[in-house]
């Protein structure tokens, strides 16, 4: 039975289909319209009772929340090498990332779009120091583990390509030539 994803395209439920699709997965689109407000509805909210797109179902397995959506999907489509082995000494980085681009980089953007300083305790870093992590991290490149494409890109370039769609680039010329990138996967997001 294929997998089920709660699909608005205009959500961050791209963030998973981007994945599903880098993974070749089998799934169908479950589509939700925010409008009508389907993602509060008794019947989603037994899937994700946080009412948030996106959501994944497999059989009896439901997940919420991007990350581990995404983490999911690489530990079941292993032959598509999204992530490194577990045991592998790069398992570590790799989910400290995945973590990571949803604790600290997504928050760190909101404050900086909503123009709100980042006060100090509350457990992500100001969008400066979160990009020069991400800059840190990518070393090299081309991907943040070298020349292999991994689930930690998605997650992490996500928050990037959400700027971009919002009209906004990260002014870093490392982290936007890795977003360029990324945009020219076949399976990436399109901006429009
Ligand atoms: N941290 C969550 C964020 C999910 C999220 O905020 N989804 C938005 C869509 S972009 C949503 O469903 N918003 C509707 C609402 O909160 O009512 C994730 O990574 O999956």
């Amino acid at each position: 039975m294929a997998m089920k994803l709660y699909y608005n395209p205009h959500s961050r439920a791209v963030v998973a289909k981007w994945m599903l699709d880098e993974a070749g997965a089998d799934y169908e689109i479950v589509p939700i319209s925010l409008e009508k407000r389907e993602h509060k509805s008794p019947e989603f909210l037994q899937v994700n009772p946080a009412g948030k797109l996106p959501a994944l179902v497999d059989g009896r397995a439901r997940l919420f929340e991007n990350p581990a959506i995404c983490m999911y999907v690489a530990e079941k489509y292993p032959q598509a090498r999204l992530a490194p082995a577990v045991g592998s000494p790069e398992r570590g980085r790799y989910l400290s990332l995945m973590v990571y681009s949803t604790a600290q980089i997504e928050p760190s953007m909101g404050d900086d779009i909503f123009k709100v300083p980042t006060p100090p305790g509350r457990g992500w870093n100001n969008v400066e120091t979160v990009k020069d992590v991400i800059e840190q991290e990518l070393g090299f490149g081309p991907y943040l583990f070298g020349a292999d494409f991994t689930a930690a890109d998605v997650m992490v370039g996500s928050m990037f390509v959400w700027q971009r769609l919002i009209g906004g680039r990260s002014g870093r010329a490392k982290i936007d030539s890795y977003i360029d990138r990324l945009l020219e996967r076949p399976m990436a997001p399109k901006l429009s």
